[in-house]
C-alpha cells in the first residue's frame, strides 16, 4: 500500500512560500565595463541587495562565500572569458546551485548557446531592458528559495521519520533500516559486530512512584548517557518503551561486554536527576549482548540472541550484563 502524502508528514509549501514575489534578494553582479554596472546597479537596487564585481577571480571568491541568491555574469566582460566564469562557477561545490543569469550581446548567438549548455540558467540580451531585467532576476530569486525550502522540509521530513522524538536518539525504524546494512559490511570485510539490548529495571515502578514525566526524564537522561558512551560508527537507538539498542561495528564479544559493563557502571553509580534537578533517584539497567557468529547469520538472529541474553539477565536479578 502507498503511504499518503500525510503519513510521511508532506505538507503543502507555506503560504509566504507560493506568495514569494522573489524581491530582497542577494545579487552579485560580475562586469568590468562601468557603462554597464553603472546603469543596471542602481535597477537592481530598487528591488535587492547588489554587489558589483568587476574582478572575475574575485567574483568566484565572493559567490563562494557570499551567500548570494543570483549571480548576474556579463558574457562579454573586458578583461576575462565570462563564458569562462560561469563554467568555473557551474563545477565550483559552493557556487553550483546559485542561479546564473547571463547578460549577452545580441549577436552573439554562439555564445549564448555556449552558455546554456554550461548551465546558466536564463539570460538577457544587450541593450538590457530594465522591467525585463528585474523580472527574470525575481523569477530566479524565486525558484532559489522554493527550492531551498523543498531541501529543507524534505531533509527534516526524513530526519523526524527516523528519530525517537523524547530521546533524539535513531528510532526503531532507523536501526531495523540499517542493521542488515551494518551487519553486511562486518560480513564483507571480515570484521565482528556487536549488538546490546538495554533495558531500565523497574521502570513501570518508577512512573508509578514518581509520576510519568519523572519516567521520561529517566528516558532522557539515559539516552545522553548512552550518547557519551558510544563511537561515531556505532548506532544507538530507542527500541521500544525503556529499551535500548547498542550496534557496534568492528567490535568484538569481549570488547563489547567491558563496553556494556561500563555503561551499566555509568547507569548504576550516578542518580539520575527528576524533577528539573530537585529530585534524583537510582535507576540501573540489564544488558544482553550478542555478536555476529558468522558471516551469513541473519542479523535477526543476533537480536534474539541479545534478547534472551537481556532475560537471563532480568531473571539472575538485574543490573548486569549477560552475554
Ligand atoms: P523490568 O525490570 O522487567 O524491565 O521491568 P519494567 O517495569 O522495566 O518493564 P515493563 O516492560 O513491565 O514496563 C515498562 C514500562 O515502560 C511500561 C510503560 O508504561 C513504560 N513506558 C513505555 N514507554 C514510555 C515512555 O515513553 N515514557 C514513560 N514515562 N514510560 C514509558
Ligand atoms: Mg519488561
Ligand atoms: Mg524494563
Ligand atoms: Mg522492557
Amino acid at each position: 500500500r502507498a503511504l499518503t502524502s500525510c503519513e510521511i508528514g508532506v505538507q503543502a509549501p507555506e503560504r509566504e512560500v507560493i506568495a514569494d514575489e522573489g524581491k530582497g534578494g542577494r545579487i552579485l553582479l560580475v562586469e568590468d565595463r562601468p557603462s554597464s554596472y553603472e546603469r543596471l546597479a542602481p535597477i537592481l537596487a530598487e528591488e535587492h541587495t547588489v554587489d558589483v564585481e568587476p574582478d572575475p577571480a574575485q567574483a568566484l571568491f565572493h559567490a563562494a562565500d557570499g551567500n548570494y541568491d543570483l549571480l548576474i555574469v556579463s558574457l562579454n566582460l573586458e578583461n576575462y572569458d565570462g563564458l569562462r566564469l560561469c563554467s568555473q562557477a557551474r563545477s565550483l561545490e559552493r557556487t553550483r546551485n546559485v542561479p546564473l543569469l547571463a547578460l549577452s550581446n545580441a549577436d552573439n548567438n554562439v555564445q549564448l548557446l555556449r552558455g546554456l549548455e554550461i548551465g546558466v540558467n536564463d539570460y538577457l540580451l544587450r541593450p538590457v531592458d530594465k522591467n525585463e531585467l528585474l523580472a527574470r532576476a525575481r523569477t530566479q530569486i524565486r525558484r532559489r528559495r522554493y527550492t531551498h525550502y523543498l531541501r529543507d522540509s524534505v531533509q527534516s521530513t526524513f530526519e523526524m521519520a527516523i528519530t525517537d522524538p523524547l530521546t533524539g536518539l535513531h528510532n526503531r525504524r532507523y536501526l531495523e533500516g540499517h542493521l542488515a546494512t551494518l551487519a553486511e559490511q562486518a560480513a564483507v570485510r571480515g570484521k565482528p559486530l556487536a549488538l546490546m539490548i538495554l533495558d531500565i529495571d523497574y521502570f513501570k515502578s518508577i512512573n508509578d512512584t514518581h509520576g510519568h514525566d519523572a519516567g521520561d526524564d529517566v528516558l532522557r537522561e539515559f539516552a545522553s548517557r548512552i550518547r557519551k558512551s558510544v563511537r561515531g560508527i556505532d548506532l544507538a537507538a530507542r527500541y521500544g518503551g525503556e529499551e535500548f539498542v547498542i550496534v557496534m561495528p568492528e567490535t568484538d564479544q569481549h570488547v563489547a561486554g567491558i563496553i556494556a559493563e561500563r555503561l551499566r557502571r555509568a547507569i548504576a553509580n550516578e542518580a539520575f536527576p527528576i524533577e528539573k534537578g530537585a529530585k534524583q533517584i537510582e535507576v540501573t539497567i540489564s544488558v544482553g549482548l550478542a555478536t555476529l557468529e558468522t558471516k551469513h547469520e541473519p542479523v535477526g538472529d543476533v537480536l534474539k540472541r541479545a534478547d534472551q541474553a537481556l532475560y537471563r539477565a532480568k531473571h539472575d536479578g538485574r543490573n548486569r550484563v549477560v552475554s
